[in-house]
């Protein structure tokens, strides 16, 4: 295992060790890639997921059999639905002993049944020769588009019998030259969006898993198009552009623009409940659908089908408009940024939005920042500008509580010299705290902003609308000391205020391996449609 992760130019490994998974980290004893220990399965997957997110790579994730494997799997779940490759290489009990019901240690009843339900694609190795295949074949899956996670289980007979195979030093893991669409549906778009008027180009988070943000601004360029983002696709187009209209989809200037444009060209959106409020969202004109998956394509709305890969496919399309068109584009992306940003202003109470500007003017253009499912994050995500492709985390591919400071752990693994910090509130900080130790043992580079309003803030929202002001049941949270939670693993902490949060990020940022802030405060979550 070790040697085709090696081969296929893996240099990080997350993970968590079981009994049957010790000839594995045997295996990584003797290798040279970077070993990651993280506390728990979950946090390891996230991990993952975060190094695979803002690089691109596929990152290799190490569980054991049964529970280890199943405390991973909410994590492979986020990975699936959000399109990232992770490779995840699992033990198993003994192959003669699988399915018997025998009462073996960590038996699970279809452990490959229920990774099958979860990942792109469940590979069992049922020989050690076989293993460095399977794994090369796993990695060229993880990242053939659409992108997703993958499963390696392997038995422990498997990996603890000697074997004859002789060390691989060499594997090929690239997926090749992904497909673009046919041509006569791609002459067939290419003539409704020359024809168009009122073009829109909406961005999801397959413009970023597909490397596809240079053709995505030409071809928005060549048709003078404003282009929006999903909450997925942030930074999948520059938010300073003069076109960018941002990602407020929930805003009725930007619900207008997407219903009124005679076009929209969507590309690597499933154009799912929470991007279209709950599939409220009526189009006037005609959709384009730029997907690798065709099932995705027309589900929820008809649509010209582009079935492909998005770089390849926006590439084929860019090359069958004209030069450049004239249509007004920066005036309507402009108008509906302003639009956008009255009401933002009118919603926010508490100085939502200032806090907002406070992390964007403390960190540099390239910064990563990892969202957790807490009401800032849900500001965030309409309103916080990312400005580089994959530099905006956000598990909102199943809407994963507890993900983001791990995953901004995994990021800072995959870039280093890049500042990367997570937001995450008191209830999702509970899933990371022992990460602490897992952070100051590595010396991770990632920064943690933790917002303590003492509950689950959105669900204790959500119960005072549907059932009453004093309906809150089951969410309040007992605060604990978090700044001697931070100094039991030896990471540097302090607290910090509304007004004081731009002065303290540069005191964080200046952190050597990680560190973390706390902010005492109540917000208003922004407002649904
Ligand atoms: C794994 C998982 N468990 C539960 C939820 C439901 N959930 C969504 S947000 C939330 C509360 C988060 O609380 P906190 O982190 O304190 O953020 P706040 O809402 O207070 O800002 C919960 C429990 C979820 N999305 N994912
Ligand atoms: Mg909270």
């Amino acid at each position: 295992v070790a040697e085709a992760l090696t081969a296929l130019g893996a240099d990080a490994v997350f993970g968590l060790p079981g009994v049957h998974a010790l000839p594995i980290w045997e295996g990584m004893r003797r290798s040279n890639m970077r070993y990651l220990g993280l506390r728990t399965e979950l946090c390891a997957g996230f991990a993952a997921d975060g190094y695979a997110r803002v690089s691109g790579r596929p990152a290799p994730l190490l569980l054991s059999t049964g529970p280890g494997a199943l405390i991973g799997a909410a994590a492979l779940m986020e990975a699936a639905s959000s399109h990232v490759p992770v490779v995840a290489m699992v033990s198993q009990i003994p192959g003669p002993m699988i399915g018997r019901g025998r009462g073996y240690l960590h038996e699970l009843g279809d452990q490959l049944g229920v990774f099958a339900s979860i990942a792109k694609r469940a590979y069992r190795a049922t020989s050690a020769e076989s293993i460095p295949e399977t794994i090369a074949i796993a990695w060229r899956e993880a990242l053939t588009p659409p992108s997703g996670p993958v499963y390696v289980e392997i038995p422990f007979d498997v990996l603890a019998s000697p074997t004859a195979v002789q060390p691989v030093s060499q594997l090929d893991g690239d997926p090749g030259i992904p497909l673009a669409a046919q041509r006569d549906v791609l002459e067939h778009a290419a003539a409704l969006l020359r024809d168009s008027v009122r073009p829109v180009v909406w961005a999801g988070s397959g413009v970023l898993r597909s490397f596809a943000w240079n053709e995505l601004r030409e071809v928005a360029e060549g048709l003078d198009a404003p282009v929006a983002t999903t909450y997925m696709g942030k930074g999948a187009f520059p938010e300073h552009h003069p076109l960018a209209v941002g990602s407020a989809c929930d805003e009725p200037a930007f619900r207008a623009l997407l219903s009124e444009a005679d076009v929209v060209l969507c590309v690597g959106t499933e154009l799912g409940s929470v991007t279209t409020g709950d599939y409220s969202l009526e189009f006037k004109g005609k959709l384009i659908q730029i997907d690798a998956a065709p099932e995705r394509i027309g589900v929820s709305y008809p649509a010209v089908p582009l079935v492909g890969d998005a770089a390849a496919t926006l590439s084929e399309l860019r090359a069958r408009l004209p030069g450049q068109a004239e249509r007004r584009g920066p005036e309507r992306a402009g108008y509906v940024r302003d639009q956008v940003d009255v009401t933002l202003d009118g919603q926010s109470r508490r100085g939502e939005r200032r806090l907002l500007r406070a992390i964007r003017d403390a960190l540099p253009d390239g910064a990563v920042t990892a969202w957790d499912m807490t009401i800032l994050g849900y500001w965030a995500a309409p309103d916080f500008p990312a400005l580089t492709p994959r530099s905006f985390l956000h598990p909102l591919g199943s809407g994963t509580l507890g993900y983001a400071w791990p995953a901004a752990m995994g990021a800072s693994v995959a870039l280093p010299g890049t500042h990367v910090l997570a937001v995450v509130g008191d209830g999702g900080s509970a899933y990371g705290v022992a990460e602490l130790a897992s952070a100051y043992q590595n010396q991770f580079q990632a920064k943690l902003l933790v917002v303590d309003d003492g509950k689950y803030g959105i669900l204790a929202k959500y119960q005072r609308q549907s059932y009453g002001e004093d309906a809150a049941f089951g969410v309040r949270l007992a605060q604990p000391d978090f700044l001697t939670v931070a100094r039991a693993y030896s990471v540097p902490a302090q607290r910090t205020t509304v007004e004081g949060l731009e002065y303290d990020l540069s005191w964080l940022m200046a952190v050597d391996g990680p560190g973390m802030l706390v902010l005492q405060t109540e917000l208003e979550a922004p407002d649904a449609t």
